[in-house]
């Protein structure tokens, strides 16, 4: 079994720093920004926009490919590599990682954690086997979620698919598969600026023992602090407020250090 993170107690969480992390929603080799994975306009060049954020002090950096097409995930890792010469905050990539060989390639390029989202809900034990060979910390598993009927029912393909796993049972099954950390992603909030769903974000931080990242709607400061208060996340991730410079993330890191959230600046 996969030594899986151990969530801290309380008092040493208090004191664990939370994570500031702007997400590169990457599309034919510029970053794109939508509301609710869909009308994505341009946000960007992917070199200027994680120079940026790798000045700016963010703790981390996603870059998520989301087109389908392999040559867009070959420009993404060329992407990778070109950015991971001159960004030193760790790189997280996703986007069709759908076997350990694609892992292997987007580690090769310079990434540090690799983010799997539809190949691990159609071949779990690709989390393990990834976990296996790289280490858990090494494995990010993304769960887009989507209420439905008032369930939180996991999507796949871009958001494009429902899947039979309501959002708590996976999270616990990506954790017992060796996953170290979820990106959960609320696609109902996507790009909205209406803040993170904490609902869903609280049933899963409070039952798995592993980081989660927020994701999905952050629209204001007040909502990455809620995203740690409320939703019990670990790390908050952002497109929208940062790509369009609504806030810096120093701005963001102050304003919850002022309301007793541990950051680092
Ligand atoms: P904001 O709400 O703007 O902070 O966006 C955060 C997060 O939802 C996005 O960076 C990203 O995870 C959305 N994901 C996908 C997608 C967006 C468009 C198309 C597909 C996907 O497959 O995750």
């Amino acid at each position: 079994m996969y030594r899986a993170a151990v969530r801290p107690t309380n008092s040493i969480a208090h004191m664990l720093a939370k994570r500031i992390i702007p997400c590169l929603d990457v599309r034919d080799g510029r970053v794109v920004k939508g509301i609710n994975f869909e009308g994505l306009r341009d946000a960007g060049s992917i070199l200027e926009q994680a120079r940026f954020y790798n000045n700016e002090m963010a703790d981390e950096l996603v870059f998520l490919d989301i087109s389908a097409s392999l040559e867009s995930r070959r420009t993404t890792l060329e992407e990778v590599l070109k950015v991971s010469g001159e960004v030193f905050i760790p790189l997280t990539v996703g986007g069709g990682i759908s076997s350990v060989e694609r892992a292997r390639d987007a580690f090769l390029h310079g990434a540090d954690k690799v983010s799997v989202n539809t190949a691990a809900v159609s071949e779990p034990e690709l989390i393990s086997r990834i976990a296996e060979k790289f280490g858990s910390q090494a494995v990010v598993v993304a769960i887009d979620v989507k209420k439905v009927d008032g369930r939180y029912i996991v999507h796949t393909h871009s958001g494009k698919k429902p899947t039979e796993y309501e959002a708590v049972e996976w999270a616990h099954k990506v954790q017992e598969l060796g996953a170290g950390e979820i990106l959960l992603t609320s696609m109902d909030r996507d790009g909205t600026q209406e803040g993170y769903d904490n609902e869903i974000l609280k049933m899963i931080s409070t039952t798995v023992h592993i980081p989660v990242i927020a994701s999905g709607g952050a629209g204001n400061l007040e909502h990455l602090y809620r995203g740690f208060t409320d939703g019990h996340a670990d790390a908050a991730l952002a497109a929208s407020i940062f790509h369009f410079r609504t806030y810096s993330i120093r701005e963001a890191k102050e304003y919850l250090r002022e309301r007793g959230i541990t950051v680092r600046l």
